[in-house]
C-alpha cells in the first residue's frame, strides 16, 4: 500500500483504501484497520477484533457520502425533519450498514479471503438496547426509511452508557442484568465535543430590564450540565444520503470541584460530576408505563433543551434570524417523552433570543408535531408541581402563560363549560397539582397523529375528545410501518432473493411490487422454494432453540410466536391458557390426534412489575412440565426464548407459521411486530386491534385468523357489569385450566404460585382473557385444520407476502412529509473523495 499524503498533488491513493470497493481494497483495509486501530496483529486477534476492524472498514465507506450529505444540507436553502425520541433501538449496524451500501457480498468474499466468516463477525456486535420496544424500534425504521427517501432527517436522543437490561431466565423467572454495550467501544459513533451544549437545572427565575428598559426573565439555575454529542451515521438503502443520529451524553462541565479536592473531600469533589453523569446513564425499562422519577424528568429535559439549543444554533449559522425557524425544521415529538420541548422552545425564543411571546409562540406550533402511542390512560405521563418547579422553575411559569392563555380561548369558544376547562387544562387540578405531557405536546403543537386507524379513531373519541372538538384539523392518523430492509432483506436473506429473483430488486424500496409475486401464486417451483426456504428458516431457529433451551422442536410442527414486551394487555397468559387447555386434552385423552406446535414466546417485563414477571414464571413452568411429559410425545413444545430483541427477532420473525397478536381490542395502538411477522410469510391469528384491523383488510379476510370482542364489544361489555366469573363457571375446560394452575400444578411444591394470576382473572380480569377464551381457542382449531392443508396454507402465506407493501415505513415517512412536515427529498451528489482538499 502506497501513501502519500504529504506529496498533495499526487493522485492519493488513500482514497482506495478509505473508499475502494474491490475484494482486494477490502480485504487490506480489513487488515489494516486490525493492524493500525485495534491495534493486533492477525495471528492474535479475537472476534471482537475482526468485528471493530471489518466495523471501521465499512463506516470509512459511509464517511464520504455521510460527509457529503452534511456539506448538502449546509448549503442548500431545506427543510430538516428533527425526530426527537427518548428511545432508539438501531438494531445492530454492521450488516445493516452493509447492505445499504450494497457492500454485502463483497464484503462476505473479503472477510472469506481473510479466513473467516461473516456472519461469526455480525454476531459480535453488541445490539445497541437503547429502548423498550415498539416506540424505539418505530424511531429506527423511520431513520433508515428518511434516509432511503433521501429526506433531511436527524434523530435527537440521549446516548444511555446501559441500555434495556439483559434478560436472563433463572429457574423460570426473569433476572435483569445490566447492559454493558459500551465496553468493547462503539465504532460507529463519532463524537463532536466542539458541538456541546450546556443545560441549566434547579435556582430560581428573576426579572430584569434590557438597555431598551424592556422587561425580560432570566434563569439562575443551580447547577448546569454539558451534553456532549454522539453522532452515528444513517445510511439510505442504495442512495448516497447518510443522516445523522445524535445523541447526548451528559457530563459534568467541570469534573472537579477543586476547593473540595483541596481540602481533601474527594467523595465531594467527584460527586457533580457522579450527578451529571447520571442523567444519560441508564435506560428506564417501562414501556407504556411511565415511572415518575425526577431522573427521568432530568433526561427528557436533558435531551430536549441539548437539541433544541443545538437546531437553533444551526439555524442562526445558516440563516441570521428565527422568525423563519418554521419554514426550515420540522420537530417531531416521538411520544410525551420529549413533549418539555414545547416549554423550552418558547425559553429559547423569548428569555434567550428576546422574541415577543406571540411569535415565539406561532414558531412553536409550526415547528412541532405530536405523535401519540398508546390509548392506556395510565401511560399518559403527568409530573408533580412540587418536582417541576424545583427542577424547571421557568419552564412551570412558562406553563402556566401557555395555560392561562389557552384556556381564556377556550372560555371565549365555549362560553360557561368548567368542566370542559378543566379536563382541557395542561395542570391537573385535585390530589397534588400535576403537569399534564400530553395536554402540553397537543396544545403546542400544530398536528397530533395517532399510529393506527383505529388507535386515531380512539384518541379523537375518547383519550384527546376534548382537543378533538377544539381542533379537528389537528388530528391525522399514520399508520405505523417497518423497514423491509432490516426486516426482510437482512433479516431473511435467501426469501429476498427467491422474491428478486421472480419480482426484480426494486420492492425493497417500493414495497408494493410485491403484489407482483401474485402472478406466481400457481408456479408449482415458486411454491416449492417458498416452503423449503421457510423450512430452512424453522431449522435455524430450532437450532438455536436446542442451542439455548436444550429442547428439541419438530420443524414440521406449527411454530406458533409471540414475541413482545410482557404485559397484561398483550395477554401472553390467554395464549398459555389455550396451551394448558391442549395439555389436558392430551391428558384426558392420550391418542387425540393434534396438528403438533411449538410455542415459542419471547419478551422483557418491567422489572417492577410483578403480574408480567409472574406470566414469563408460569409460561415456563408450563414448558417444564409439558416438555417432559412423555404423555405428550411432542405434539406440543413449549418455549422461552430469553432477552428478546432486534437481532433475536431477524432470526424469529422469518421462521414463524402463526404470528399471535391478541391484544385486547382497543388497547394496542398499532403493533409493528405484526408487520414483521407478515412480511416474512407468517399468518396472524389475531383480535380486531391496532394495525392488526389493517393488515387483515390488506391479506384479506380469508387470509387471517381473526377472533374476539371488538374495541366497542369491549367497552360496552365492562359498560353493562363485565362478571369474568360467568365464564369460569359455564366453560369446563377454561375451569380445568385455571384450577390446574391455582392449585400448583405446575409448581410443584409452591402450590400458591401461581394464585394471584389466576385471582386477577377471576375477580377482574381487566383484559378480558375468560370473555375472550373459548373464541380463541375455536380460532386456534382453524389455524391446526388449516395448517393440515399444505398448498393452502403456502397460498395464504404467499398472499400475506405479496399484500404487505401497506406497511413498509418508507409509506409511512411519505405520509409525514407530505401531509405533516411538509419537507421534500434532496438529493446527495457525490465528489471524488480527495483529502487534500477536504
Ligand atoms: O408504540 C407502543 C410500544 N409499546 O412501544 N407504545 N408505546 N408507548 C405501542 O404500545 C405499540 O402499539 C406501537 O406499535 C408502538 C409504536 O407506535
Amino acid at each position: 500500500m502506497q501513501t502519500n499524503v504529504a506529496n498533495q498533488t499526487s493522485n492519493i491513493t488513500v482514497e482506495d483504501d478509505r473508499t475502494g470497493l474491490s475484494i482486494e481494497t477490502l480485504k487490506r483495509a480489513f487488515a489494516d484497520n486490525l493492524f493500525y486501530i485495534q491495534g493486533k496483529l492477525a495471528i492474535l486477534a479475537n472476534f471482537t477484533d475482526y468485528y471493530m476492524a471489518l466495523s471501521y472498514t465499512t463506516r470509512d465507506r459511509l464517511l464520504q457520502r455521510w460527509l457529503q450529505t452534511l456539506k448538502v444540507y449546509h448549503e442548500q436553502d431545506i427543510k430538516t425533519v428533527y425526530y426527537l425520541s427518548a428511545e432508539f433501538l438501531m438494531g445492530r449496524h454492521l450488516g445493516n450498514s452493509l447492505i445499504n451500501l450494497d457492500l454485502y457480498e463483497s464484503i462476505e468474499q473479503a472477510v472469506k479471503e481473510s479466513g473467516l466468516d461473516l456472519t461469526e463477525v455480525l454476531e459480535q456486535e453488541p445490539d445497541p438496547g437503547l429502548g423498550n420496544g415498539g416506540l424505539g424500534r418505530l424511531a429506527a425504521c423511520f431513520l433508515d426509511s428518511l434516509a432511503t427517501l433521501e429526506i433531511p432527517a436527524m434523530g435527537y436522543g440521549i446516548r444511555y452508557e446501559f441500555g434495556i437490561f439483559n434478560q436472563s431466565i433463572q429457574h423460570g423467572w426473569q433476572v435483569e442484568i445490566p447492559d454493558k454495550w459500551l465496553k468493547c467501544g462503539n465504532p460507529w459513533e463519532v463524537v463532536r465535543y466542539e458541538s456541546t451544549v450546556q443545560v441549566k437545572f434547579g435556582g430560581h427565575t428573576e426579572v430584569y430590564n434590557d438597555d431598551r428598559g424592556r422587561p425580560h426573565t432570566r434563569w439562575i439555575p443551580s447547577f448546569t450540565v454539558e451534553g456532549i454529542p454522539h453522532d452515528t451515521p444513517v445510511p439510505g438503502y442504495q442512495t448516497n444520503t447518510v443522516n445523522t443520529l445524535r445523541l447526548w451524553k451528559a457530563e459534568a462541565g467541570e469534573d472537579f470541584n477543586f476547593q473540595a479536592f483541596n481540602s481533601g473531600d474527594y467523595d465531594g469533589a467527584v460527586a457533580t460530576k457522579i450527578k451529571s453523569e447520571t442523567i444519560s446513564k441508564v435506560l428506564y425499562p417501562n414501556d407504556n408505563t411511565p415511572q415518575g422519577r425526577q431522573l427521568r424528568l432530568e433526561q427528557q429535559f436533558f435531551f430536549v433543551s441539548c437539541s433544541l439549543q443545538d437546531i437553533i444554533r444551526r439555524h442562526l449559522k445558516k440563516y441570521g434570524r428565527l422568525d423563519n425557524l418554521a419554514d426550515h425544521a420540522a420537530v417531531q415529538l416521538n411520544d410525551t417523552h420529549p413533549a418539555i420541548s414545547i416549554a423550552e422552545m418558547m425559553r429559547l425564543l423569548v428569555d434567550d433570543h428576546h422574541m415577543f411571546w406571540d411569535e415565539a409562540w406561532r414558531i412553536t406550533q409550526s415547528t412541532f408535531a405530536y405523535t401519540n402511542h398508546t390509548l392506556m390512560p395510565e401511560a399518559l405521563e403527568k409530573w408533580g408541581v412540587p418536582l417541576f418547579e424545583s427542577l424547571l422553575p421557568r419552564h412551570l411559569e412558562i406553563i402556566y402563560e401557555i395555560n392561562h392563555r389557552f384556556l381564556q380561548d377556550v372560555q371565549t369558544w365555549f362560553p360557561d363549560d368548567d368542566e370542559l376547562l378543566l379536563r382541557l387544562s395542561i395542570i391537573e387540578e385535585g390530589g397534588g397539582k400535576k403537569v399534564r405531557m400530553a395536554n402540553l405536546a397537543t396544545v403546542g403543537s400544530h398536528a397530533v397523529n395517532g399510529v393506527a386507524a383505529l388507535h386515531t379513531e380512539l384518541l379523537k373519541q375518547d383519550v384527546l375528545k376534548d382537543f378533538y372538538k377544539l381542533w379537528p384539523e389537528k388530528f391525522n392518523n399514520k399508520t405505523n410501518g417497518v423497514t423491509p430492509r432490516r426486516w426482510v432483506l437482512l433479516a431473511n436473506p435467501t426469501f429476498s432473493e427467491l422474491i428478486t429473483e421472480k419480482i426484480g430488486g426494486t420492492w425493497l424500496k417500493h414495497l408494493d411490487e410485491l403484489r407482483k409475486l401474485e402472478t406466481f401464486i400457481d408456479d408449482k417451483d415458486f411454491r416449492d422454494r417458498w416452503r423449503q426456504v421457510k423450512q430452512a428458516n424453522k431449522q435455524k431457529l430450532a437450532d438455536y432453540i436446542m442451542a439455548h433451551n436444550c429442547v428439541e422442536v419438530d420443524v414440521n410442527s406449527i411454530f406458533d410466536i409471540q414475541v413482545k414486551r410482557i404485559h397484561e394487555y398483550k395477554r401472553q397468559h390467554l395464549d398459555l391458557l389455550h396451551i394448558i387447555g391442549l395439555y389436558l386434552r392430551i391428558k384426558q385423552n392420550p391418542n387425540i390426534k393434534m396438528t403438533p406446535r411449538t410455542f415459542v414466546f419471547g419478551g422483557k417485563a418491567a422489572p417492577g412489575y410483578f403480574m408480567a414477571k409472574l406470566i414469563i414464571k408460569a409460561i415456563n413452568a408450563v414448558a417444564d412440565v409439558v416438555n417432559r411429559d412423555p404423555d405428550v410425545h411432542g405434539r406440543i413444545k413449549v418455549v422461552f426464548l430469553a432477552n428478546f430483541s432486534a437481532s433475536l427477532g431477524q432470526l424469529i420473525y422469518p421462521a414463524a407459521d402463526l404470528s399471535e397478536q391478541i391484544s385486547t381490542a382497543g388497547k394496542e395502538a398499532s403493533g409493528t411486530g405484526n408487520m414483521k411477522f407478515t412480511m416474512n410469510g407468517a399468518l396472524t391469528i389475531g383480535t380486531l386491534d391496532g394495525a392488526n384491523i389493517e393488515i387483515r383488510e390488506e391479506v384479506g379476510e380469508d387470509n387471517f385468523f381473526l377472533f374476539g370482542l371488538t374495541a366497542a364489544e369491549v367497552e360496552k361489555m365492562k359498560y353493562e357489569g363485565y362478571n369474568p366469573r360467568d365464564y369460569y363457571e359455564s366453560n369446563e375446560e377454561l375451569r380445568n385450566v385455571l384450577d390446574r394452575l391455582a392449585m400448583g400444578y405446575f409448581s410443584p411444591g409452591e402450590k400458591d404460585l401461581f394464585k394471584p394470576l389466576v385471582d386477577s382473572l377471576l375477580h377482574h380480569d381487566e383484559y378480558m382473557l375468560l370473555a375472550d377464551y373459548q373464541a380463541y381457542s375455536d380460532c386456534q382449531a382453524k389455524v391446526s385444520e388449516a395448517y393440515k392443508d399444505v398448498e393452502h396454507w403456502t397460498t395464504m402465506s404467499i398472499l400475506n407476502v405479496a399484500r404487505s407493501g401497506k406497511f413498509s415505513s418508507d409509506r409511512t415517512i411519505k405520509e409525514y412529509c407530505d401531509e405533516i412536515w411538509k419537507v421534500k427529498p434532496v438529493k446527495v451528489e457525490l465528489e471524488p473523495y480527495d483529502p487534500a482538499r477536504a
